[in-house]
């Protein structure tokens, strides 16, 4: 994702004209994505790494005046599993999360507990979205509030439409300024709520349930969890929609006839044994809500980080277990899907969510998609690690399911998701395996009317993501 900023000359010297008070027919588009972010660490702004971390602030300039955007700090650490089990002898299924150190976000209000470098140290993320980029500013102005002689520029560029650009200016804010990090606004709401009382001192480590209400309501979505794996509402919230919930459940089975493992035993003590689990963090706005949590019956290293953005969701699991037969991720819509078309990258044509069931090709698929009044929902896949599990997709849409349900209500509305069919090596660190296997889901939040065009260009563009380079400014 990261470019050094060798194009930085070359676009110079167009940027000149775009700057100035006469608006240029060649002036370069703005970025396109409107729901993507630009993330960069601190090691990528080097001349801001190190430093304070709350004085930091972004500005745009429009071409008559410098407007300032909203910029997120997440910090990071390498953080040891034993530690955000609040227990540094933990073991479960023979298991040992003091063997698992992974590059987190922190918190206080987790075990996960703060960054042990306050500042904005090289492993911390700074992030503002795309779209909130403006044009190259000209030098010799200054917004107001800020400290001279700290400004960076980021030039964002859109690897796959090369004429398109933006640049975001940050600066440090001169004490008593006023300046605050997030310009005001709040992209995203985050209500992390668990029926039991606050985290530190209710939560049951080491054998579930452990039920929340919380709600992450975003511009063009809203997004409901009932416990640490159970995400149970959707509501596409895009302009146009009709913003009803179509989600029974996002399920994660072994396969789809085995009821053994599910979402629920994840997160509850039952016949199958222990529920363990832990967050590492509940994070809200300005830019990005962040839900990472780990816990998974006999992987208690096995984990899953939401980031919640205002039009997109990136859902990366890690998994993290012994040795495995299969496993699927599924999205399980309610009957209040029904009339929207499913369809992905093996049958972009698509088929009608009725409860009626359809015979697709069942080659995995890079891209779905579900649409309809009801809003459009696009998932993007991509996976990671020492080896490429083999897949099929999984579709299933009947009000008389010939696979059992295992959870949620009685039907399957055009449950579908990859189903790795293959056995799958030992991924566990806590078990000393060195495997390692994750995949991300990125969810696109529109309004009705998606296409197979539309999904597949969202997948191209997850593909290939915006670019960013850095250089000093003024
Ligand atoms: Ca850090
Ligand atoms: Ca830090
Ligand atoms: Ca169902």
């Amino acid at each position: 994702m990261w470019k050094l900023p060798v194009a930085i000359a070359v676009a110079g010297s167009t940027l000149l004209g775009i700057a100035g008070a006469n608006s240029s027919p060649a002036q370069a588009a703005a970025i396109s994505r409107a729901a993507d972010p630009i993330v960069l660490t601190g090691a990528q702004i080097p001349t801001m790494a190190g430093g304070v971390r709350t004085n930091i602030v972004g500005f745009r300039w429009t071409g008559a005046a410098w407007v300032q955007l909203p910029v997120q700090i997440d910090e990071r650490a390498i953080v040891n599993f034993a530690k955000i089990y609040n227990n540094p002898s933990a073991s479960f299924y023979g298991s040992s999360p003091s063997l698992v150190n992974q590059l987190v976000y922190t918190s206080s209000t987790t075990f996960t507990g703060a960054d042990p470098d306050s500042k904005f140290d090289a492993n911390d993320e700074l992030v503002f979205m795309a779209r909130d980029s403006g044009l190259a500013a000209p030098t010799g102005t200054l917004p107001v509030g800020v400290t001279a002689g700290t400004g960076v520029e980021i030039h964002v560029t859109d690897p796959i439409t090369p004429a398109n650009e933006g640049f975001v200016y940050l600066f440090r804010s001169a004490v008593g300024s006023g300046l605050k990090q997030s310009a005001g606004k709040t992209y995203v709401r985050y209500s992390f709520k668990l029926t039991s009382g606050a985290y530190k001192t209710t939560y049951n480590l080491t054998g579930g349930s452990n039920p929340e209400n919380s709600l992450v309501t975003a511009a063009s979505y809203k997004q409901h969890f009932s416990n640490r794996w159970l995400s149970d509402q959707l509501n596409v919230t895009a302009p146009g929609a009709t913003k009803v919930d179509i989600l029974d459940r996002n399920k994660v089975l072994f396969a789809p006839n085995i009821c053994v493992r599910s979402e629920d035993t994840f997160d509850a003590t039952g016949p199958y044994g222990s529920a363990e689990g832990a967050f590492i963090v509940n994070k809200a706005g300005p830019v990005r809500a962040i839900r990472s949590y780990i816990g998974a019956n006999s992987g208690p290293s096995t984990q899953r980080t939401h980031v919640f953005y205002d039009q997109r969701e990136d859902v990366r699991t890690e998994l993290r277990v012994h040795s495995i037969g299969s496993v699927m991720d599924l999205l399980d819509y309610s009957p209040a899907a029904a009339g929207m078309t499913y369809r992905n990258s093996a049958n972009p044509s698509g088929v009608t969510i009725d409860g009626t069931n359809d015979s697709l090709n069942n080659a995995a698929s890079s891209w779905e998609q579900v649409t309809g009044p009801q809003g459009t929902i696009t998932h993007v896949y991509s996976t990671g690690g020492t080896f490429t599990p083999t897949a099929i997709g999984y579709y299933l849409d009947s009000t008389t399911p010939s696979d059992p349900q295992c959870t949620g209500d009685a039907f399957a509305y055009g449950t579908s998701g990859n189903y790795i069919n293959s056995t799958l090596p030992c991924t566990d660190p806590g078990l000393n395996c060195v495997d390692s296997l994750n995949f991300t889901r990125s969810m696109f939040f529109d309004s009705p009317g998606g296409t197979a065009a539309s999904a597949s260009q969202h997948a191209v563009e997850t593909a290939q993501p915006l670019l960013a380079s850095t250089a000093a400014w003024q």
